[in-house]
């Protein structure tokens, strides 16, 4: 069955929440009324000088209309308000909203624009949430590229959300509202195969989800509900796409020949290249630092951006040197090359570690991306596996598994 949606109907009544929003109206019904008695005027006006009924709203303005705190898009220059911060009403901003509109904001846009223009949303919070938060995100890949002020910015905008066994934090094919960092809880990831909802995956405490919509203005792509009590960190769509997107748009130009290069995605179109960029964090790690360590279980995906790391494999029956720790190095990456994907095509705990030698750069990825963009890549990388077991049975003389750590 389709609906179909009257033209200017979405920007109507968006722009009637804004004014509601700003206005904070005793008596809502009254201020309808006279909302919409002078829009019918001004309308008249408009259609007396020759202008279209409605081109406003068909014009809209990308504000956007939510049951949670909003901002609105000042970029036509409209809003008088527009250096104030907006600071949000309270209000259950924990519902979701039924729609929303594609935002006239283009991330492509070149730095230096209206950003600082825009009013910010800001949920107050008190020293101990905001260290909780700030904990909270500081692994999370998309945050990784943003500056400090950008960052601080996320903080500000984002809301503590407190879920329960069996709540829907996302459904599928809904539009997207919010993104999402995990406190803490369990999730199931759930996709639907012909009509018939698949556990796909899940969330353990830790990590990000609910950002594919944002992004690319898509309906949601999974459905993820907590299977134990949990506590989230929400990022409203329009500050996700003004900071985070924005910053994927720079990350693009930065990373673009890095990964025109890397062979192991060579079997991906161009656009799912560009998409591998959209959801990779940098992380720095110092001399001697523990990247992976062998037995842990796996949730992300390495490429060497910059500097060597050293593979090393505790193997008690070794007769090559050992290191200190009963470790003896098996192989070192350097800028290209990737590692730490067996445990996370096996599902099995880490085989190896993982050392910087010297200051180290990875592109880093979590496993859930990593499940579904490089698809086309397993091949190479099954080949490389099967090569790691040759080269085990050479090194130590006998056919272990290598993806269990502790054989
Ligand atoms: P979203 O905004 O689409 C649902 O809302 C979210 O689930 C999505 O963003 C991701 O953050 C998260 N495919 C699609 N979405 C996934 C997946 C996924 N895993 C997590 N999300 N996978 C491929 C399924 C065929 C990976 C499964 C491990
Ligand atoms: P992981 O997720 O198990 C450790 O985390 C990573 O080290 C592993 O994925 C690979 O990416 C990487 N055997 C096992 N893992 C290896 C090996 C390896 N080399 C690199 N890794 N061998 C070395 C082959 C040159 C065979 C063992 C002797």
């Amino acid at each position: 069955m389709s609906i179909e949606i009257p033209a200017g109907l979405t920007e109507l009544l968006q722009s009637f929440t804004v004014e509601v929003l700003r206005n904070q109206p005793g008596d809502l019904v009254e201020f309808a009324l006279q909302y919409f008695t002078k829009l019918k005027e001004s309308q008249s006006k408009g259609a007396a000088v020759g202008h279209e009924q409605n081109s406003a709203f068909r014009h809209g303005k990308g504000v956007n209309f939510v049951e949670e705190p909003m901002q609105t898009d000042s970029e036509n220059g409209e809003d008088e308000e527009d250096d104030e911060e907006f600071i949000a009403p309270v209000i259950n901003r924990f519902t979701r909203r039924a729609s929303v509109c594609a935002e006239a904001f283009n991330p492509d846009d070149e730095d230096g624009d209206d950003e600082d223009a825009e009013p910010k949303i800001i949920y107050p919070k008190a020293d101990e949430q905001r260290i909780r938060l700030q904990e909270t995100c500081k692994d999370i890949l998309l945050f990784k590229n943003l500056d400090s002020e950008q960052m601080s910015q996320v903080l500000d905008a984002m809301f503590e959300r407190l879920v329960s066994p069996g709540e829907h934090v996302i459904d599928q094919d809904d539009d997207g509202d919010n993104f999402y960092v995990i406190e803490r809880g369990t999730y199931d990831i759930s996709v639907k195969v012909d009509g018939i909802d698949c556990c796909i995956g899940t969330y353990n405490n830790h990590g990000s989800f609910g950002e594919l919509a944002l992004m690319y203005n898509t309906p949601r792509a999974a459905t993820i509900i907590a299977t134990s009590p949990g506590a989230l960190w929400g990022l409203d769509r329009l500050t996700f796409r003004r900071i985070i997107v924005k910053n994927n748009a720079k990350k693009k130009r930065m990373y673009e020949i890095f990964i025109e290069t890397l062979p192991l995605l060579k079997s991906l179109e161009p656009s799912e290249r560009m998409k591998v960029v959209d959801v990779i964090g940098s992380k720095m790690y110092k001399d001697g630092e523990c990247i992976i360590a062998q037995g842990d279980s796996a949730d992300s995906f390495y490429i060497v951006e910059s500097g060597e790391v050293k593979i090393t494999m505790r193997r008690t029956k070794s007769q090559l040197n050992m290191e200190e720790n009963g470790a003896v190095e098996i192989a070192r990456c350097t800028r290209g090359q990737y590692f730490g994907e067996l445990a996370l095509v096996t599902n099995k705990p880490r085989a190896a570690s993982a050392y910087a030698v010297g200051n180290v750069k990875c592109l880093v990825m979590d496993v859930q991306a990593f499940e579904r963009l490089l698809g086309p890549c397993m091949d190479i990388m099954k080949r490389n596996i099967v090569n790691y077991e040759e080269q085990l049975v050479e090194l130590f003389g006998t056919n272990m598994d290598i993806s269990d750590p502790t054989a």
